[in-house]
């Protein structure tokens, strides 16, 4: 396996193993707040992290949607912080005030979310109109549905502004399906609104074909992926889930397994001295 597949193994490793700690936390409950858990879509923002930060050596600003614990972890938030947040801690990201769909820190650039689905998108493409700085925004496959996010689109497309427009299509809106919703696709939208558009799966090699664009122009890459749990909380739904994380472990062999094992062992310490400290 490339170094820089295994680069970015290991960071879904870390998240997935982040988020299982918080599913058993919700569980026993230590965390008393509605929690969106990110697993089974690390892989989206793992890749773009790595490509985004690593490579082209970019740190944008980056407007996060409601499901938010991968791409704050991702894009380098302190994840001490983000337990403490979910805890409800003076010490957490928000103060303990504003809880897991609205992680922020200044350090990363990363914008909380409001609560209302798809405002990320008006408010990240004024910062961007503002300031030109490369910008990130990431949306569910329903919030891209508000008028306010077409019509941003629109607006992004026509100032050729420098913003990637993430949608995490998991196809679902809480339990209702894309199907049942529309009969058009992300990428369709951008298209017609003569802004670049791709419709991929969240494998590392898919979102690398994209990165000559990152920023260059305006661009939208529809991301189909699995929603492992419930939508808030810690409970698993009853449909078939393909699981990315589990395909590649058993795909790359011992060293899948044995990254797993190291990474969950250090995830769970660290949890566990963050809760000694209550
Ligand atoms: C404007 C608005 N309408 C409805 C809701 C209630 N709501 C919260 S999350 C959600 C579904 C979001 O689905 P999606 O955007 O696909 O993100 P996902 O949860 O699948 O990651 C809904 C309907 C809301 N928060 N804001
Ligand atoms: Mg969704």
């Amino acid at each position: 396996m490339r170094d820089k597949n295994l680069e970015i193994f290991k960071k879904v490793s870390f998240v997935r193993h982040f988020e299982l700690q918080v599913f058993k936390n919700i569980k026993n409950k230590n965390i008393k707040i509605p929690a969106y858990l990110s697993a089974g879509q690390e892989f989206i923002s793992s890749s773009l992290s790595y490509f985004i930060i690593k490579e082209l050596k970019i740190k944008p600003l980056i407007f996060a949607q409601h499901r938010c614990h991968a791409t704050y972890l991702n894009f380098g938030g302190n994840p001490k912080k983000l337990i403490d947040e979910l805890l409800g801690k003076k010490s957490g990201t928000n103060s303990g005030l504003g809880g897991s769909a609205s992680i922020s820190s200044k350090k990363i650039n990363m914008f909380g979310h409001d609560g209302h689905m798809g405002t990320q998108m008006p408010i990240g493409l004024g910062a961007c109109f503002a300031s030109k700085k490369p910008t990130i925004i990431f949306l569910g496959d329903a919030s891209i549905e508000e008028d306010y996010v077409m019509s941003s689109i629109g607006w992004a497309s026509f100032k050729k502004l420098p913003i990637l427009i993430i949608v995490e299509d998991n196809n679902l809106s809480i339990l209702t399906q894309k199907k049942v919703r529309r009969h058009w696709e992300a990428n369709d939208l951008a298209k017609g609104l003569k802004m670049k558009s791709v419709n991929i799966k969240d494998d590392p090699k898919d979102i690398e074909k994209s990165k000559k664009l990152f920023f260059k122009e305006p661009f939208l890459m529809n991301i189909n992926t699995t929603r492992l749990f419930w939508h808030a909380g810690a409970g698993e739904d009853d449909y078939k889930r393909f699981d990315r994380y589990e395909y590649t472990k058993k795909k790359i062999g011992s060293i899948g397994k044995e990254i797993d094992q190291k990474i969950k062992m250090e995830v769970s310490n660290l949890w566990q001295k963050q809760l000694e400290k209550q």
